[in-house]
């Protein structure tokens, strides 16, 4: 994107932007708050954008595409960089394997690099039949009863990392479909010791620098059982693996009203958590626009990052990656609002006094926690986020920016009506 259109674009937003922006460093300052430390943490956070997530995403009952779509891996990857370009925080593209497969990699990775953009980890699929493939994965892949499907599953993803080997990315994301979807269909035991199994022989192929990430779901596309359905599942997996292996948690992948912010703790505590797959949900897997149904508890869990990030050196630094499907909204619209939602979440966060609000829990002065935690939640954290954005040189109102430039208007020109990118 021509940076001198964004620079221009911000013009009619500066000036309320700067008196917003001085109101509140100088409101946050005399509370003790280090506001040039907060931008530099919202200008490090970089967010992985999912490859699969860029074109309309649809449901068993029917797609509305999306003009203007990505059609290929070159233009995934120029989406992502327009993101990038207008927020400042989507520097990383997440691969899903074998929607993404690069037939030139110097190719893709130069057109990555002319955006600002990295590989985060790449995903492995073994919940889709591929054409070729000799075995079915649909009673299973790394737990399948069938030692043949179980090989097939493992081979694969021993190839998705060495995809993402030469793409210079450094993780692997294995979420598995395997369950039953009937009372006594599936021997527990016996499938969850295969996974295991499975999963050991996959981490012996991961490159010394690598971290492997096992994601859990209750449930779809099984409705009785899912051999990775929980935290718990996924952390005792990851043990037994390795100490490269981690829990991988996607939001949407909890059962109603389940504490997302105390799985978060414990798995930090432990050094077990590797990384998000951001999105909101008020039923099921959603995958709906971060924050956009449940925000306070998006921030609840970045309270529990940001005191495991101080307190818990054990822990990696976390992977951020989003895991939307955009049903009804242009898909880089509906990406730039969760990215929005998930620095204010951060910013919300970092404005708690930590070793305040361990105090005042020593006290038990109940009301006090509370009023530290909703204080900083009650706080418009916006102008910091467009500051960051701007000292980077993105835009200050990104949607806003998006719309007066015509982009989606240019994408079509470029791309055709009837484009559809590859994903879910
Ligand atoms: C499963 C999931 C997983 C991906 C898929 C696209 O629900 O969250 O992370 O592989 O979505
Ligand atoms: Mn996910």
């Amino acid at each position: 994107m021509d940076k001198n259109k964004i620079l221009d674009s911000n013009k009619k937003y500066l000036q309320t932007h700067t008196e917003t922006f001085d109101f509140l460093s100088n409101q946050l300052c005399s509370q003790g708050r280090d506001v040039t430390n907060i931008l530099k943490k919202l200008s490090q956070f970089q967010v992985a954008i999912p490859s699969w997530a860029l074109g309309a995403g649809g449901t068993r009952f029917g797609r509305f595409g999306f003009q203007g779509e990505p059609s290929n891996l070159e233009e995934k990857i120029d989406d992502v960089g327009i993101l990038h370009s207008l927020t400042q925080t989507a520097g990383a593209i997440s691969l899903h394997i074998p929607w993404d497969v690069p037939t030139d990699y110097d190719t893709v990775k130069e057109r990555a690099k002319s955006q600002n953009i990295v590989f985060d980890a790449v995903n492995s699929n073994t919940f889709q039949d591929q054409k070729t493939a000799k075995e079915s994965y649909k009673y299973g892949s790394l737990g399948n009863m069938t030692k043949a499907v179980r090989e097939q599953a493992i081979q694969h993803n021993k190839e998705v990392i060495d995809i993402g080997n030469k793409l210079g990315s450094k993780s692997l994301t294995v979420w598995l479909a395997d369950g039953a979807s009937f009372p006594g269909q599936s021997n527990f035991q016996t499938v969850l010791q295969h996974t295991e199994t499975s999963l050991k022989s996959i981490y012996e192929h991961l490159p010394q620098d690598w971290k492997m990430f096992i994601e859990y779901k209750p449930y779809e596309p099984n409705f009785y059982s899912t051999v990775i359905q929980d935290w718990g599942t996924s952390f005792m997996l990851a043990n037994a693996c390795g100490e490269k292996a981690y829990t991988l948690v996607d939001l949407g992948h909890h059962l109603p009203n389940t504490n997302i912010e105390q799985i978060v703790s414990t798995l930090m505590m432990k050094g077990k958590l590797g990384g998000f797959h951001f999105n909101d949900s008020k039923y099921g897997d959603d995958d709906l626009t971060v924050g956009s149904i449940k925000p306070y508890t998006l921030f609840l869990i970045f309270n529990a990052l940001v005191y495991g990030m101080e307190n818990n050196p054990q822990n990696p630094y976390p992977a951020w990656m989003i895991d939307a499907s955009h049903n009804i909204k242009d898909p880089l619209e509906d990406l730039m609002q969760s990215l929005e939602a998930i620095q204010e979440a951060y910013a919300k966060a970092l404005l708690v006094d930590q070793k305040g609000l361990l105090k005042a829990q020593q006290e038990n002065d109940v009301v006090r926690c509370q009023e530290m935690l909703q204080n900083a939640y009650r706080t418009d954290v916006r102008p910091l986020l467009r500051q960051a954005r701007l000292n980077s040189g993105g835009a200050i109102q990104p949607i806003a920016t998006y719309r007066s430039l015509k982009i989606r208007k240019e994408l079509i020109k470029k791309r055709g009506a009837n484009s559809v990118a590859s994903g879910l």
